[in-house]
């Protein structure tokens, strides 16, 4: 059973959502610019969130300030970024009524209450980038449609749940069965209502959980109360929000959002020649490794001819990083980096460097290596969704 409290936050959370007239057009407190063409954006603070960046309105789509990462590895539940992709989201949940259903091709059908899967189950805990597959594609050269993001559509957190393979264990999956498909709580207006796959064995390789916390509290209510799917080192496309149904499919699942959106490039580098078609496309997959400075912002003037700190994160789809190295002039030198705390291979991972500047400008740049030994390309790939982007990332500042 839900706590009093738990009870009371969860009244309060819906009140202010239905408060705010559902469709959540909440009033901007400030505005910032992205640096991209349009980059105007207001930053609202929407019910369990300090004031992020607003992409739209309806649904709610909001971007993480880069600062943010500036904090350390774990990115705070009320700063943490929100994708939807459907006009209607959840405006009240019971926990008392919610219930997850396991069904299709299985023995024995579930239907599951917030406190079976809390208690009923012996839960596993990991910490997990989700990463947004457009995040960055606001960045696109030449510029792609979609959401016009930053860098902002990412997030590492610690999750905490029951192993999607225990669900599946109890509820029989019948022999044939070749898909697992997923659906949350929204509902679309027009469009096809947003049901996600994964293959029986990836969905049974004892990672992908159900969660019902992050970083020791109930999900917030915009990233998926009171349980979504957390697909480690895989986009979060996958991560289904308001998880209501879990079905095992004897086919593999041909819906508009595994057959015709989310797909990439069929080629190595998951990309094309700017502006070009690719030939084939495959479902978006692995996480691509990614670093950036996170304590020295565009611009900066920093002192010349001193000890200088520079400090950020990189991630990749799970084989974790190896290496960080970041130039000083442009990637004629490398300065290997010092990596901090190891909060395991599907998350952030801090690094700090120290270079000496001499006076003048400098552009900064910041290279990742993984455990597969793929690193971040210095140009810019492209594909026409913009997913993917992992170039190496610049800061250029004035040293003084
Ligand atoms: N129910 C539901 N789950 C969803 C989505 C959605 O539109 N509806 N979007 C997905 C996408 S594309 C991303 S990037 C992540 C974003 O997770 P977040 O909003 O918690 O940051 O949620 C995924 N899960
Ligand atoms: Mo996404």
């Amino acid at each position: 059973m839900p706590t009093r409290r738990e009870t009371l936050k969860l009244a309060l959370t819906a009140g202010a959502l239905a408060a705010s007239g559902g469709s959540m057009a909440l009033a901007a407190d400030a505005t910032v610019t992205l640096p991209m063409g349009n980059g105007e954006r207001p930053l609202v603070a929407y019910p369990g969130k300090r004031p992020l960046i607003r992409l739209t309105t309806r649904p709610p789509q909001l971007e993480t300030p880069f600062s943010v990462f500036d904090e350390g590895p774990i990115t705070p539940n009320d700063a943490f970024f929100v994708r939807y992709h459907l006009a209607k989201i959840p405006l009240s949940i019971d926990p008392d009524a919610y219930r997850l259903t396991v069904g299709g091709k299985v023995d024995n059908p579930l239907s599951l209450s917030l406190h079976d899967l809390r208690t009923g189950f012996e839960p596993v805990e990991f910490v997990a980038v989700n990463e947004c597959s457009g995040n960055g594609r606001g960045f696109s050269n030449p510029r792609v449609g979609g959401g016009q993001l930053a860098n902002g559509a990412m997030g590492c957190a610690r999750w905490k749940g029951v192993p999607l393979k225990a669900l599946l264990a109890k509820a029989g999956v019948k022999p044939g069965v070749v898909q697992v498909s997923f659906e949350g709580l929204d509902r679309p207006l027009l469009s096809p209502p947003f049901v996600k796959a994964l293959d029986v064995d990836h969905a049974r390789d004892g990672e992908v959980m159900v969660a019902y916390a992050m970083n020791g509290e109930d999900l917030p209510w915009l990233n998926g109360f009171p349980a979504r799917l957390v697909v480690p080192g895989y986009y979060g496309t996958y991560w289904m929000k308001h998880l209501a149904e879990i079905t095992a499919l004897d086919a593999p699942f041909d819906g508009f959002w595994m057959k015709s959106a989310y797909r990439i490039p069929d080629n190595a580098c998951a990309c094309v020649e700017p502006g070009k078609t690719p030939a084939s496309t495959v479902p978006i997959g692995r996480l691509n490794v990614r670093s950036f400075i996170t304590n020295l912002q565009e611009g900066a003037t920093v002192a010349a001819n001193q000890d200088l700190l520079v400090r950020g994160i990189a991630f990749d789809g799970g084989y974790g990083i190896a290496n960080v190295a970041v130039s000083p002039d442009e990637g004629r030198s490398w300065v290997d980096a010092t990596l901090g705390e190891d909060l395991g291979k599907y998350a952030f991972r801090p690094w700090t460097a120290r270079l000496t500047l001499p006076a003048g400008e400098h552009r900064l740049l910041v290279r990742a290596t993984n455990g597969a030994g793929q690193a971040q390309p210095l140009e810019p790939l492209w594909n026409p969704s913009g997913y993917m982007r992992n170039v190496v990332e610049c800061v250029n500042v004035r040293a003084a």
